[in-house]
């Protein structure tokens, strides 16, 4: 078969009615079937639900994730031209992976909403599956451009900080909730102060009645006005601004007003519709976006069933965030799927469309980053909260000593070795170690 959607309807076709042809499940199964550069292709891993074979399953996702359902229809050609087709089938009754593409005419460009209610809809709960698994898309040009993509990426770590040639840094204040402004704007005084670049706040600190957001934004960035000057190196601020859309842009406002250079956005709480709005008031306002995956792992964390970390972090980029939580590669506290190889999809060629900086973060320490970065490669922001406020000399040399660390990394020099002159990784390496925390 000649690539191209143009296709004798399937071969089970069994009669045509008079205005069009019937179709019916296993017209959405042709494996013969070539994609076009125009198609979206999803890879998706399945376990038949009881008495299907895995062809029957899959003709079931192809077409509940188009325009097919459960009946045969009579449909005319140009809708069947919308259809998705299951091509690349590999298993079978007890389980396997399977190729869909879609034409890309059956999205509407520019609506990430929409187009996940296609590929990630339905077919996650149909019966047809006992587990369904979206592992991988291929994006046409036509729908990854259809999005504004992000303003900076990685250029963050020059075009908004001093972080030529090292990974950036970033802390978020522990207690992640519950210090009052003055208390958290001081947490990240003294850590731009110890060195690192970025205050964060945590996922589920917003605008609570002991720490305010406007109150809050304007300390923080008071403070870092005063870091800055004291120490000569750019500082800034991931003010989480998350809470519902319209709010959301007006803090984008509030942010840009201020002076500050990035909001930071709890992406799946949120929902890719709010992103999307906040990303375009970014573009006017010339903020960067950090992604917080809060709640990702309702999606992956069950290795058979949901949309895996790849595709969401696929949909942040295409939508246009510029740094997103792509785990610790198995270092850390938190379960990672495939940190390099989303890490690596993040920094590929993608029709044009900016890269995005990968976070490492959840559970990290001075002890931890040496094989954290042999692991990651140094193309990624590092993130600790634990393991710096939770220093034994407190916040400012715990900041020293992360950022320690990271420049020992750089100079190719042993973390234990750089440890001799300087004191405060030296006593961060004696209090944790080179272990992971759980
Ligand atoms: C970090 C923390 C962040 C995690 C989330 O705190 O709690 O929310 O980064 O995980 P600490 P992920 O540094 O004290 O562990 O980055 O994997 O989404
Ligand atoms: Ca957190």
């Amino acid at each position: 078969m000649s690539p191209g959607r143009s296709r004798p309807v399937g071969s089970s076709v069994a009669a045509s009615k008079s205005h069009g042809m019937s179709i019916k499940y296993a017209d959405f199964v042709d494996e013969s079937y070539e994609p076009t550069a125009e198609d979206l292709v999803c890879t998706f891993r399945l376990v038949p639900g009881e008495g299907l074979t895995l062809a029957e399953a899959a003709g079931r996702v192809a077409s509940e994730s188009s325009n097919g359902t459960w009946a045969a229809l009579d449909a005319p050609e140009r809708v069947r031209e919308l259809s998705a087709i299951a091509f690349d089938l590999a298993g079978d009754a007890d389980g396997g992976e399977v190729q869909v593409a879609y034409p890309d005419a059956l999205f509407d460009p520019g609506n990430m909403p929409q187009i996940l209610s296609c590929i990630a809809g339905n077919i996650l709960g149909m019966k047809a599956v006992d587990t369904i698994r979206l592992l991988d898309c291929e994006w046409p040009a036509s729908l990854a451009t259809s999005f504004l993509g992000p303003q900076y990426g990685p250029d963050v770590k020059t075009e908004i900080l001093d972080a030529e040639g090292r990974p950036p840094t970033a802390t978020v204040p522990k207690p992640k909730v519950g210090l009052n402004t003055e208390e958290h704007a001081d947490v990240g005084y003294e850590a731009w102060m110890g060195g690192v670049d970025l205050l964060k706040d945590d996922e589920n600190l917003t605008d609570q009645s002991f720490n305010r957001f406007d109150a809050r934004l304007k300390r923080s960035l008071e403070r870092r006005d005063e870091a800055q000057e004291a120490t000569g190196e750019a500082k800034d601020y991931l003010v989480n601004i998350t809470d519902e859309t319209n709010v959301m842009l007006e803090r984008v406002d509030e942010v840009a007003a201020q002076g500050g250079g990035f909001v930071m956005v709890d992406v799946v709480t949120a929902g890719w519709s709010a992103v999307q709005s906040v990303r375009e008031r970014c573009e006017e306002q010339g903020l960067a976006i950090h992604a917080h995956r809060a709640m990702h792992a309702a999606f992956d964390r069950l290795p058979e069933h949901g949309v895996s970390m790849r595709v969401l972090a696929q949909v942040a980029r295409i939508v246009g965030v510029d740094h997103i939580h792509t785990g610790t590669a198995g270092f850390g506290k938190l379960e990672n799927e495939d940190t390099v190889g989303i890490n690596a999809w993040l920094a590929s060629d993608f029709h044009g469309v900016s890269p995005v900086l990968p976070v490492a973060s959840g559970g990290l320490h001075p002890g931890i980053v040496e094989p954290l970065l042999d692991t990651t490669g140094t193309d990624v922001m590092v993130q600790a909260g634990g393991g710096i406020h939770g220093h034994p000399d407190g916040t400012r040399a715990g900041a020293k000593a992360f950022r320690q660390s990271i420049d020992a990394y750089v100079a190719g020099v042993p973390v234990g070795e750089y440890a001799d002159d300087h004191p405060e990784l030296a006593a961060a390496l004696a209090e944790w170690g080179t272990e992971s925390p759980r």
